[in-house]
C-alpha cells in the first residue's frame, strides 16, 4: 500500500499547485455542454473519495464477501453544484478528503487487504485491489481530463 501512499501524497502536493495556474474562465468550461469541467471532473474526484472513504471503512467490518453499492456519478456532480463553487473551495476539499484517505489506507491491517468484495456481476476483487484502483481512477481523470499536455 506504500505506493499508493506515497501517490497519494504527491498529487496532494500538485494538484494544487497546476490548479493555481489556471484561469477560472479555463477550470469553468466545459468541452460539451453535458460534458464536465475541469472543476466537475475534481467534484467528480471527491466524490470517488467520500463513497471510497465509506467503503474502505464498512468493508473492515461488514459481513464477508462485502457488496459494494455503485452510486450515479452524474447526479452527484450535479445535485451538489461543483460547476458554481470556486475552484479553490473544490481544492481544498479534495486535498483533505485524499489526507483522510492516506490515514485510512495506512491503517487497514494486512489480513483485511485480503478481504474480498462484491463489485457486481459475479467480480470479487480484494480490498488491495479496490485501494488500487481507487489510485488508478484518479490518475486517469488527473492526466487525461485535467492536467492535459500544456499544464503538466
Ligand atoms: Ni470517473
Amino acid at each position: 500500500m506504500q505506493n499508493v501512499i506515497d501517490n497519494l501524497t504527491y498529487w496532494i502536493m500538485k494538484v494544487p499547485e497546476e490548479f493555481t495556474l489556471m484561469s477560472e474562465l479555463e477550470v469553468s468550461q466545459k468541452p460539451l455542454p453535458e460534458k464536465w469541467s475541469k472543476k466537475e471532473i475534481l467534484g467528480h474526484l471527491c466524490d470517488s473519495a467520500i463513497n471510497n472513504l465509506e467503503r474502505f471503512i464498512k468493508v473492515q467490518y461488514e459481513k464477508q464477501p462485502f457488496v459494494l453499492t455503485p452510486y450515479n456519478q452524474v447526479q452527484w456532480v450535479e445535485i451538489q453544484g461543483y460547476q458554481d463553487i470556486s475552484i479553490q473551495e473544490i481544492v481544498n476539499l479534495w486535498c483533505h478528503l485524499n489526507k483522510k484517505m492516506i490515514a485510512v489506507i495506512a491503517r487497514i491491517p494486512d489480513e483485511k487487504l485480503q478481504y474480498l468484495c462484491d463489485i457486481g456481476d459475479n467480480q470479487y476483487k480484494t480490498v488491495e485491489w479496490l485501494v488500487q484502483d481507487y489510485l488508478e481512477h484518479m490518475e486517469h481523470h488527473l492526466r487525461k481530463q485535467i492536467f492535459t499536455e500544456k499544464n503538466k
